[in-house]
């Protein structure tokens, strides 16, 4: 009995972290998003793209973060409350501005988005890109 004890053990710690909520067993099944930045516009230009898995109803902000997360040195970014949720102000160090009339743009595909990264959810195998623009 004593010699099967390492045996039980590690079958005991295996059951409870597969069955514990949210460790291995989160019922929420993953999604794929790629998310690529770029940069044309000025100052050094840049184009970094990147594979997140998020769980399936997550908003872009969290594809972000994701990104951001994975390869801080490329995707890290900042934004700004507003009243109409999170304003993103700068991706990978390169702010937007009101003087030099440039923002950062996002679109799905070809399409500009129309709503803004906290509330527009991704979808599985969705292209999103964030292009440095002149409005
Ligand atoms: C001008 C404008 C912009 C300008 C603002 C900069 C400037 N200095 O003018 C620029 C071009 C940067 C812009 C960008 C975007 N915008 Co815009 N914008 C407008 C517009 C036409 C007027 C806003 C305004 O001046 N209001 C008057 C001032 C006094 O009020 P304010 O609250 O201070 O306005 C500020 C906020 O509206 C903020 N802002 C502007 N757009 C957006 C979008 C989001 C998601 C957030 C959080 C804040 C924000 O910037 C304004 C100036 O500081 C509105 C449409 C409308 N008629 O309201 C769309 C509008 C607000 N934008 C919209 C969108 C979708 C975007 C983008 C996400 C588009 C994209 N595909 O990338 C991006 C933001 C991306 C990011 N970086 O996070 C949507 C928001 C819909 C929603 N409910 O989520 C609107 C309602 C247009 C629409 N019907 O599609 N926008």
């Amino acid at each position: 009995m004593l010699e099967n004890m390492p045996l039980i053990l590690h079958w005991t710690a295996f059951l409870i972290l597969v069955s514990y909520p949210g460790v291995f067993n989160e019922a929420t099944p993953l999604i794929s998003v790629e998310y690529t930045i770029v940069n044309n516009l000025m100052g050094e230009n840049f184009k970094h793209s990147i594979q997140v898995l998020v769980p399936e109803g997550s908003v872009l902000l969290q594809v972000m973060k994701k990104a951001a997360e994975i390869r801080p040195k490329e995707f890290s970014f900042s934004t700004e409350e507003t009243s109409l949720g999170p304003f993103v102000t700068a991706i990978n160090n390169l702010s937007g501005s009101s003087n030099e009339k440039t923002y950062w743009q996002f679109f799905s595909e070809e399409r500009p988005l129309e709503e803004g990264v906290g509330t527009y959810k991704t979808y599985n195998k969705e292209h999103i890109l964030a292009i440095f623009s002149k409005f």
